[in-house]
């Protein structure tokens, strides 16, 4: 991403947030909530990697071939807002829900002492924060505003559906290792990552471009599905491997009883011996438990596999881009150039 996409991205927030804060003032909202809401908003929506409202920007410069107006930018920046509104807001609620401890090199949210569970009303009013975003700035006269307000609804409500199998597939305190599949597995990670993260920007940028072809969005999806499950599946070795410095979180997964991607290859691979340390020890708040698990995960040589799978899945990935004529293929390139080899 360039650097002045960056400042000008963050120069966009910065207006978006004061506005919003305005609108509390005028509102005569009182002061001790006019304050919390610009604070909650710092803490929460900035501090990420940016990557999916930037890849709006993107989207709308691969679909227009550099020539976007200063208006379309604008309006791309603050859709682009909104996805990390939303980003933020699953956040804020993902972290209570896995009891996390740390996101994005800070406390969670909820585990800042004055804020613990009001954390789940913040959550509800970032999440309407993004309909006033799109409604001052893409405004009703847009033919594009009810395509978004469609797709951003539809979205929410598959990563809700995702998080939900995500959730009851990992019960505390209950191991049920036939629930690990790889169909298990891919349902979870398409629902509670890919729409949101790949398929969100990629469609809005096609709306934001006045796209009206419904067999482009069934591609932009197809291709979208793919790479969130490619992305996922990094988050997956990430919350095992990633250095907690450089990702801005500790890794819960093996503790949280998770249907993640390493604890599904490890039941491919393992033994009757190596699968009855996985049922004594997997999803045990006990760091001993968790220690005999990334034990095993050694042995069954885990990192070797996904950094061959990173590897097989990239080329897959460059061809189905490169195999379509539908759209553009950097609307999906520059995602999958900023995801590749990730370490955060
Ligand atoms: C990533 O899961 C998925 C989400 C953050 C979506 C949450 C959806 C909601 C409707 C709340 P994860 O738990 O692996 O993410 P992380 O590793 O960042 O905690
Ligand atoms: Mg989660
Ligand atoms: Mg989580
Ligand atoms: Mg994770």
């Amino acid at each position: 991403m360039s650097e002045d996409d960056k400042t000008k991205f963050l120069k966009c927030f910065e207006q978006l947030k004061e506005e919003l804060v305005r609108d509390e003032i005028e509102d005569n909202q009182v002061q001790i909530a006019v304050d919390w809401i610009r604070e909650m908003i710092s803490y929460n929506v900035p501090h990420g990697k940016l990557n999916r409202g930037i890849a709006v920007m993107d989207g709308m410069r691969a679909l227009g071939k550099d020539e976007v107006s200063e208006k379309d930018m604008w309006k791309a920046m603050v859709v682009g807002w909104g996805i990390e509104w939303l980003q933020a807001y699953f956040l804020v609620a993902d972290d209570i829900m896995d009891e996390s401890i740390t996101r994005r090199g800070q406390p969670c949210w909820y585990r800042q002492p004055h804020v613990k569970m009001n954390a789940i009303n913040d959550g509800i009013l970032l999440e309407m924060q993004i309909y006033k975003l799109l409604k001052r700035h893409v405004g009703v006269k847009d033919p594009a505003y009810a395509h978004l307000l469609e797709l951003f609804h539809e979205v929410t409500y598959q990563t809700a559906s995702g998080q939900l199998i995500d959730l009851i597939t990992a019960p505390i305190g209950v191991v049920d290792l036939s629930k690990y599949t790889e169909e298990a597995y891919m349902r979870i990670v398409t629902y509670k990552t890919a729409f949101y993260t790949f398929y969100l920007p990629a469609a809005s940028a096609m709306r934001l471009s006045g796209i009206e072809d419904e067999q482009a969005y069934k591609v932009a999806n197809d291709i979208c599905v793919k790479l969130g499950q490619f992305f996922q599946i990094q988050d997956d070795y990430l919350d095992c491997y990633g250095d907690p410095k450089v990702i801005g979180k500790i890794g819960t997964d093996i503790k949280d009883n998770k249907c993640g991607w390493l604890v599904v290859q490890a039941l491919k691979k393992c033994t009757a011996e190596q699968r009855k340390i996985i049922e004594e020890n997997y999803g045990k708040d006990d760091a001993e438990c968790e220690k005999k698990i990334k034990a095993l995960y050694v042995e069954l040589e885990l990192e070797k596999l996904y950094l061959e799978y990173e590897e097989k899945s990239y080329k897959e990935l460059t061809e189905i881009m490169e195999g379509q004529s539908v759209l553009p293929k950097e609307l999906f390139s520059s995602m999958l150039a900023k995801i590749y080899k990730r370490t955060k």
